[in-house]
């Protein structure tokens, strides 16, 4: 093939809440790795603005310097802004550059965002693998664009949406990330309060989506209702490729459900063969009610690596997780808490402020729900209507969305009010959260003088001004 890919992480905004950290472009690394063995002999390049220091003047000389035939770039709602403005840049350096973007946010707002940014070409909606390479080879052909399966684009001015593809049956088939392009930036990459600032961070991939169906979540939708796992022999032998050739140790899991009832033994007995597991310090999302059901797979699991688990506690009223479609009890929370205490794994527990019947008062009865579960680490966020949630239809239909700017689609900043509550308002509960949790050192005794050293940085950024403070400002 003639033409010459140029992979794009653009210049972005991170996530304030937790720390300086950078990571790989995980979406890019899984979709290069596959367009490289499918199309042997392919000229391609990744550019990670963030690892390579490069504003969006840096990112257009490199773009120059490079001359792509073909841009691509991914993101989420929050840094969909990135994307388009990475295709404008690439259209200003030579108009004749096709830019295709993909990822959640894309997929569920193909008709908006091709009216809204004339200068992305092509959206791949869903999964993106299969699609890319056939759009690849389309153009290259001159081939029919209009057999080309989950792409939305532009026809004689027109919005074109093909009918979508179907998703691949066998994980296994997809070759392990792309690490190897950006080998020279791997040093770089680090999650400093998760695991140090020299810990080499890593994302992979061990399943997609999930069977769950909850109002607030896209990813259920995102990947068509169901929950595909790579096997956990391929798993096991991913991490032990990229420690060994790598590097890297602080391994982040993307997996939505780790769904440790179907393969939680599995991994373990796998994880337990290979020499990296005393060496790697695994992260992982799970399900309160999983772990609840499953102490004895945590226990095995923390034997292989895993230090840190994250968890969407959500809210203390089992009325609003029955509304929200969690599927879990109240209780299963405390369950799942003290499990990952006694196995001495850090415990994540998440939650979230800003719905519809939420006021004063019950937002601080989720404060102190959430100061009894004693998590290690507790995030607050405010409801969010990502596009391509049930959430996000009924508040766009009810007219509550108050902020249409998807940059602020961080979980940060509150973007509806309740029946009783103001934007504002939310937006200083969710503040008050914090204060409440990290804001008083007698309260957190145990973790200002824990023994776990990772507890104690956790807290110490925590209650630091910086996190406060922004959260503060952001009222
Ligand atoms: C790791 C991770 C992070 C990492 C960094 C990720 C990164 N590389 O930049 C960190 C911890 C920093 C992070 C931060 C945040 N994250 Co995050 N994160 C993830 C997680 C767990 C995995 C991402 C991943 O690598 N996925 C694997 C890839 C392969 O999946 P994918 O991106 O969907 O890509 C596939 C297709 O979509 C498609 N595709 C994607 N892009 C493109 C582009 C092209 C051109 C093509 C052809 C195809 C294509 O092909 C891919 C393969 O089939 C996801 C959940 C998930 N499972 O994706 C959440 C997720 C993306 N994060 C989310 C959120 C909300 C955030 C935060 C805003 C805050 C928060 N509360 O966590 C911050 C924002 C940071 C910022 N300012 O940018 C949400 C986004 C929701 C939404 N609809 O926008 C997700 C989905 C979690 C969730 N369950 O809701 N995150
Ligand atoms: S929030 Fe978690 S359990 Fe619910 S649908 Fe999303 S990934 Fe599944």
């Amino acid at each position: 093939m003639n033409s010459k890919i140029l992979f794009i992480e653009p210049p972005r905004n991170f996530w304030f809440v937790m720390g300086e950290y950078l990571p790989p472009p995980s979406a890019l690394l899984i979709l290069a790795a596959y367009v490289e063995r499918e199309l042997p002999g392919i000229d391609i390049d990744i550019v990670d603005c963030q690892a390579d220091q490069l504003d969006w003047k840096g990112l257009e000389r490199y773009i120059e310097s490079v001359n792509p035939s073909i841009v691509i770039t991914s993101g989420f709602t929050t840094n969909a802004y990135t994307c388009a403005r990475t295709c404008e840049i690439a259209k200003t350096v030579n108009k004749d550059i096709v830019t295709i973007v993909g990822g959640i946010h894309f997929s569920f707002t193909p008709e908006e965002s091709l009216q809204s940014f004339p200068e992305i070409d092509y959206i791949v909606r869903g999964e993106g693998e299969l699609t890319v390479v056939d759009l690849f080879k389309t153009l290259e052909n001159k081939g029919k664009i209009s057999e080309v399966k989950g792409i939305s684009y532009r026809k004689n001015s027109k919005i074109v949406h093909n009918p979508g593809r179907p998703l691949i049956q066998n994980l296994d088939i997809l070759p392990y990330p792309a690490y190897h392009l950006v080998e020279e930036k791997l040093r770089r990459y680090h999650f400093t309060m998760m695991a140090g600032r020299n810990t080499r961070y890593m994302i992979l991939e061990g399943a997609r989506g999930c069977d769950h169906q909850c109002t607030f979540c896209t990813q259920w939708n995102h990947w068509g209702s169901r929950w595909r796992t790579k096997s956990a022999k391929r798993i096991a032998d991913e991490i032990e490729f990229l420690h060994e050739t790598y590097g890297g140790v602080f391994f982040w899991f993307a997996d939505d459900h780790m769904k440790l009832s179907s393969r939680g033994n599995q991994l373990y007995e796998e994880l337990r063969q290979k020499q990296c597991k005393d060496d790697v310090m695994l992260f992982f999302q799970a399900r309160i009610d999983d772990i609840a059901r499953h102490p004895d797979l945590i226990t095995k699991l923390r034997k292989v690596g895993t230090y840190w688990i994250l968890c969407g506690v959500e809210t203390d009223s089992q009325e609003l997780l029955n509304e929200y479609k969690k599927g879990v009890k109240t209780q299963d929370a405390y369950q799942a808490m003290k499990i990952m205490s006694q196995n001495d794994i850090f415990s994540q527990a998440t939650f979230v402020i800003g719905a519809r019947r939420d006021t004063h008062e019950s937002i601080e009865r989720l404060r102190e729900y959430s100061h009894e579960l004693t998590p290690d680490l507790a995030i607050y966020t405010a409801l969010t209507p990502f596009p391509g949630t049930i959430y996000y239809e009924t508040a766009k239909k009810n007219g509550w969305i108050e902020d249409t700017n998807y940059a602020n689609y961080d979980m940060a900043h509150a973007i509806m009010s309740t029946e009783s509550l103001t934007k504002k308002e939310v937006q200083e509960e969710l503040w008050n959260c914090y204060r409440s949790f990290y804001g008083s050192i007698t309260k957190n005794i145990t973790r200002v003088l824990s023994k776990n050293n990772r507890k104690r940085i956790v807290y110490r950024h925590m209650a630091g001004q910086y996190v406060l403070e922004k959260f503060r400002r952001l009222i």
